[in-house]
């Protein structure tokens, strides 16, 4: 195995030149627990942790290294190596942190391609796609449907999902298969690009996993093996987890995401939403709402269906989404400011006291 086949690439090599990062050792983090982390280089598959200085100088929560990062490190034990620094990112897929306002989960790093998986059964989900859509175009994430457990459901309805996707959903590839009778799994191996990274997207249950076993052929991820109609919400896959095919793809499993919160994702809702934005330009006011003003270019197209009225409720929930993360993140700024002032106040009454 090559450091290439791992997904490195000149400019990552070209950084560590620059950054005299050649006594070091690189890899690429496969698996993170809990600031415990697997690195994997061309000889093995080492435990990491992060130097203090790292962990000293990190001020938010994305300075950590994340599954799909490149590292410097060394080795100090058999099969243990500490974390210098992490190599700049070349994408992030990341969304608001559930239950942490304002602040960002990253969900994987230097990904070229995100499958977004959905169950054509109860799962499916066009508004839940959209989402993923969004926080894959706000990195520059190239997606790619994947409709899966089509042995539940006949060719007519099949098709009639896909044209409602397709309907909402321009210019995204939409494959169909099913990990029971195999059916699409060939088609989706062969469009998978040997030395790409591929993040593996979707709601607990719908077959990352074992989509994910079919592609090695290997068993290599656990999956649920118990009946889903007794088992719902059950996350099996715990963490994430990077793993190279034999035909020379990087595929990364997650767990099932209950929620895809949106955080300032402004390019991903300009991309995912094209039409809308691009029409907001013609509403008379310059910051329209879009819902209730007059001559809004965006409420004159939904109500004569040249827009999706689910796509536009689905926008503006997002776009407020996106709006509420900022704000918060700004509120956050100014009390971290006021609360430096306060600092510096008391340090100068205190001083003044000794005299
Ligand atoms: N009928 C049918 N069942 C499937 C298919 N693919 C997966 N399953 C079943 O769906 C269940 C969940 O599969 P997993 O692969 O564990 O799902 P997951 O997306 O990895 O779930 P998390 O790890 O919890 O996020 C298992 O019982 C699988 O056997 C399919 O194509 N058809
Ligand atoms: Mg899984
Ligand atoms: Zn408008």
């Amino acid at each position: 195995m090559t450091l290439e086949d791992l997904g490195y690439n000149i400019d990552l090599a070209n950084y560590r030149k620059g950054q005299n990062l050649d006594p070091f050792e690189v890899g690429r983090v496969i698996s993170e627990h809990k600031e415990r982390y697997v690195v994997k280089t061309t000889e093995n598959e080492y435990d990491a942790e992060i130097i203090g200085n790292l962990r000293f100088s990190a001020q938010k929560r994305s300075d950590f290294p994340a599954v799909g990062d490149w590292v410097a490190i060394s080795k100090y034990d058999e099969d243990k190596v500490l974390i210098h620094s992490v190599f700049p990112r070349k994408t992030v897929i990341e969304r608001q942190a559930v239950g942490k306002q304002g602040e960002k989960q990253i969900i994987a790093t230097n990904i070229d391609f995100a499958f977004i998986v959905q169950a054509v059964d109860r799962d499916f989900n066009i508004n839940r796609i959209e989402r993923y859509l969004t926080i894959c175009n706000a990195s520059n994430i190239r997606p790619i449907i994947i409709l899966n457990k089509i042995d539940l459901i006949n060719e007519i309805e099949l098709k009639k999902l896909i044209s409602e996707v397709q309907e909402r959903v321009k210019q995204v590839p939409i494959i169909a298969i099913s990990n029971e009778t195999k059916k699409g799994i060939e088609r989706l191996k062969e469009s998978i690009l040997k030395g790409k990274s591929y993040c593996l997207l979707g709601s607990s249950g719908v077959g990352k996993s074992t989509l994910l076993n079919n592609l090695s052929g290997r068993q290599l991820m656990k999956t649920n093996t118990i009946s889903t109609s007794t088992n719902k919400g059950r996350h099996v896959t715990s963490h994430r987890e990077l793993l190279v095919l034999d035909n020379g793809g990087i595929l990364i499993d997650n767990p099932g995401m209950r929620e895809v919160g949106i955080a300032d994702s402004s390019s991903g809702l300009e991309k995912t939403f094209g039409t809308i934005v691009e029409l907001s330009k013609n509403c008379k006011f310059k910051d329209c709402t879009h819902k209730t003003e007059i001559d809004c270019a965006i409420l004159e197209a939904v109500s004569k269906g040249e827009i999706d009225t689910d796509s536009y409720e689905n926008y503006l929930k997002m776009e407020k989404e996106k709006e509420h993360f900022e704000s918060t993140v700004a509120e956050k700024r100014k009390k971290d400011k006021d609360l430096g002032k306060m600092i510096k106040h008391f340090k100068k009454i205190r001083k003044s006291d000794k005299y």
